[in-house]
């Protein structure tokens, strides 16, 4: 059948794709295709029947087929009572074409996890963007306010398009943030630890577009809200797999809360200061074991991935001084953080002053330590963000929620080395 052949993408034999689901290593010449014919389940299921033979695709609903490969991934028994069902038949030999109907199948499967795989994803690969950070730095209103930004702001003023991957990505992020946050104008409650949620480890995924331009580009987000408790040891972190997430990403973003730094947290007045937090060199040297352990690298070697490193609340370290010592923590203004950048394009001027300026200020507030455990990463810069704009005195925003530069960080990201610039 040459026309079979003739049909079938080949992908690079080099074109390996790592699934932001499941941080599976993809070939994509072995993976599985989706049939979007209705009719095709049913008559799979039929043929199964008449044949008799035992087969673990076979559901008690006629209508159905049994999805082994992500009943596992999701922790469910694909032979148990609930096992995930779908209604588009799953083609396993690699072909591109229905082994029902032999009609083309446009839908694409990771073959560990069932999850999809976007068209492009031989060009562009999944560009998996991970936020991390200790409790209560503020990344779950990060992450909810920064998907929020990009959406509708982001995105028109760079000519993208961004669009979640999955049914279960646009429910989550609507019932567990976006609701909560721009509806009922109320704070989200604290994350729980991976160890007691497993459906919290699916990470939100979302496919940013950009279609101008000679080659489009699309971009693969990963935005896994960790309990900040999850990254204490790296013990704790390779025990719950989160080192392979962090260690193929493409980007992480790195929040620091200034509130939890000692120096900063024993100048500030304010009311309903955060208590003191852990030691954050600490947990970024730790981040970067686990990079340099996974990916075979030496004690002293380079780390290649981009880390923004973000000062998160920036807003609360943009008020008046009461006094000297408050003065000697606050952004006075002429900060840097004050300055526009220019819209439309990656301001490279506008973001070299501010990363100049927040690592001065880490170096002498965090610690030389931490400046010193972030250049282990070649390639960095600092940024200061705010999500709500204004510090929440109870559960409820009173004072909305006016954004600042949340979106900074992934405008560097997107424009690294080897990354066309957009405009
Ligand atoms: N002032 C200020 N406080 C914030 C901001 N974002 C989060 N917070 C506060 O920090 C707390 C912890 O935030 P959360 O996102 O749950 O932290 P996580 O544990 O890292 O997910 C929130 O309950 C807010 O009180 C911000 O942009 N500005
Ligand atoms: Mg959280
Ligand atoms: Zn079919
Ligand atoms: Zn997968």
């Amino acid at each position: 059948m040459a026309k079979k052949t003739d049909q079938q993408r080949k992908p690079e034999p080099s074109a390996l794709y790592i699934c932001p689901f499941c941080f599976s290593s993809v070939d994509l010449n072995r993976i599985h295709h989706q049939c979007t014919n209705a009719a095709c389940t049913k008559m799979f299921l039929r043929k199964l029947k008449e044949s008799g033979a035992k087969s673990d695709y076979m559901s008690r609903n006629l209508e159905e087929e049994i999805d082994v490969e992500n009943s596992i991934f999701l922790g469910k028994d694909p032979a148990g009572p609930s096992p995930v069902t779908t209604k588009n038949h799953i083609i396993r030999n690699q072909s591109t074409m229905c082994d029902i109907c032999g009609r083309p199948t446009y839908r694409r499967l990771c073959p560990c996890c069932h999850n999809p795989i976007p068209q492009g994803a031989e060009d562009d690969g999944s560009t998996v963007f991970v936020v991390l950070g200790p409790k209560g730095v503020g990344k779950s209103h990060y992450i909810a306010v920064l998907i929020n930004e990009l959406r509708n702001s982001f995105s028109p003023e760079f000519g993208a398009t961004m669009s979640p991957a999955t049914d279960k990505t646009t429910l989550k992020y609507r019932d567990m943030y976006y609701k909560r946050l721009y509806e009922e104008g109320r704070k989200l409650a604290p994350t729980l630890s991976f160890e007691g949620s497993r459906e919290s480890r699916e990470p939100m995924i979302y496919y940013l577009r950009f279609l101008e331009g000679a080659t489009p580009r699309v971009y693969t987000l990963a935005f896994f809200d960790t309990a900040g408790e999850d990254l204490d040891s790296a013990d704790k972190m390779m025990d719950l797999n989160l080192n392979s997430f962090i260690s193929r990403a493409s980007g992480i973003v790195f929040l620091v809360d200034p509130l939890q730094v000692p120096y900063i947290h024993t100048r500030i007045r304010m009311d309903n200061k955060p208590p003191q937090g852990k030691n954050v060199a600490d947990m970024l040297s730790n981040i970067a074991t686990i990079i340099r352990t996974n990916n075979c690298l030496r004690p002293k070697d380079q780390i290649g991935i981009p880390l923004a490193v973000a000062l998160t609340k920036s807003d609360v370290l943009m008020k008046m001084p009461e006094n000297d010592e408050e003065d000697s923590i606050l952004f006075g203004p002429s900060s840097s953080i004050y300055i526009d950048r220019e819209r439309g394009k990656y301001d490279k001027i506008n973001f070299d002053q501010i990363s100049a300026e927040i690592e001065e200020y880490m170096r002498r507030a965090v610690s030389e330590a931490f400046t010193q455990t972030v250049k282990e990463f070649s390639d960095h810069s600092y940024f200061a963000v705010s999500s709500l704009g204004s510090n929440p005195l109870g559960n409820t925003l009173t004072r909305g929620i006016s954004p600042m530069r949340v979106e900074d960080p992934f405008i560097w990201l997107l424009n690294r080395e080897g990354q066309e610039e957009r405009r």
